[in-house]
């Protein structure tokens, strides 16, 4: 394998995950030069290089060692893993979940067709883009599933009469709604995961995909995360910790000139309510402010 002294990080080309993926990295620092027709596209800021490619691949790409770091669909990685070749290469590690791209791999039948678990879909054909993912699930239950593979649009193949299931992914329901067809089991959830090779590289390399990892770990928890604070009874400060959602240790300021009251500062990693201020300012809370976070290195 060729030495490289620069990261290469493999992101989708175009799709659903495309300008989440860019945007995130932008947020971590880390832009590039983006030039049409160019297979590798240099960031200015940081030592590594961009490819953008089908997400399907991006898991091979990774184990292969042609990319040392990924932004795919973690469902792209569970079908990857079942297929032979993957197995083959240097291996793929989950760093984290990047907390965009949520759906879940389903199993949905015609709404008139009668379902009472799993067992009574045995033999039957089920249309996928996932076969790996179908075939493991049907060699586990027993299940003995036909799988009819598409590259596209399989929630119409219950209508055209070439299966009698779906196996594909959902994120709202609509498009399995208007296609006449129910959820009726979960395979798994998944969302967009930062994967790296299992491959050890060069030390300098490591030490760039620490820093790179931290940095979108920042940004992903900066996403979720509220600057909160307020003014407040010292006694009522207990209570208060219970009220605010994944509050971490507060601090605590005295007010000058009144000594009962204290100012609170403290960061909140759970969404913050319109409730959850009504309660606060029932605890005896003034001049409530909750802000944004931009970054976070814990
Ligand atoms: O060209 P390339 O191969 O790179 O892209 P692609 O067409 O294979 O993938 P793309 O861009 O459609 O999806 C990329 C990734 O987005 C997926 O691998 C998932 O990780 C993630 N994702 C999140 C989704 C959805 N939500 C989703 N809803 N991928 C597909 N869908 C489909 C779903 O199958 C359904 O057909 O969108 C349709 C609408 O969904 P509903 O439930 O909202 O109606
Ligand atoms: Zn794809």
């Amino acid at each position: 394998m060729e030495q490289r002294e620069r990261l290469r990080i493999g992101i989708q080309k175009n799709g659903r995950l495309a300008d989440r993926s860019l945007a995130l990295l932008s947020k971590a620092g880390v832009n590039f030069d983006l030039r049409k027709d160019r297979l590798l596209h240099a960031s200015p800021d940081f030592p590594i290089d961009l490819m953008l490619v089908r997400d399907d691949d991006i898991p091979a790409y990774v184990n292969d060692g042609v990319c040392d770091l990924g932004i795919v669909g973690e469902n792209a990685v569970q079908e990857a893993i079942w297929a032979a070749p993957v197995r083959h290469g240097h291996g793929v590690t989950k760093l984290q979940g990047l907390g965009f791209g949520a759906c879940r791999l389903v199993i949905a039948v015609p709404e008139r067709l009668p379902f009472d678990g799993l067992a009574s879909l045995r033999g039957a054909r089920v249309a996928t883009s996932y076969p790996n993912c179908l075939n493991r699930l049907s060699t586990e239950e027993g299940l003995e599933l036909e799988c009819i593979q598409l590259a596209g649009s399989v929630e119409i193949a219950p209508g055209l009469g070439i299966a009698d299931a779906v196996c594909d992914l959902v994120s709202t329901g609509g498009t399995l709604r208007s296609n006449g067809l129910r959820e009726v089991f979960t395979l798994f959830e998944t969302e967009a995961v930062l994967l790296r090779t299992e491959r050890t590289l060069p030390a300098e390399m490591e030490r760039d995909l620490a820093r790179l990892a931290l940095r979108l770990k920042g940004v992903t928890r900066a996403a979720n995360a509220k600057y909160v604070m307020m003014n407040a009874p010292r006694s009522a400060l207990e209570r208060i910790q219970q009220v605010i959602p994944g509050m971490e240790s507060p601090t605590v300021i005295p007010l000058s000139g009144d000594g009962d009251r204290v100012a609170i500062h403290a960061v909140a990693y759970e969404e913050i309510f319109w409730e959850t201020l009504e309660t606060l300012q029932a605890c005896g809370a003034s001049s409530i402010l909750v802000l944004p976070i931009e970054k976070v290195i814990a």
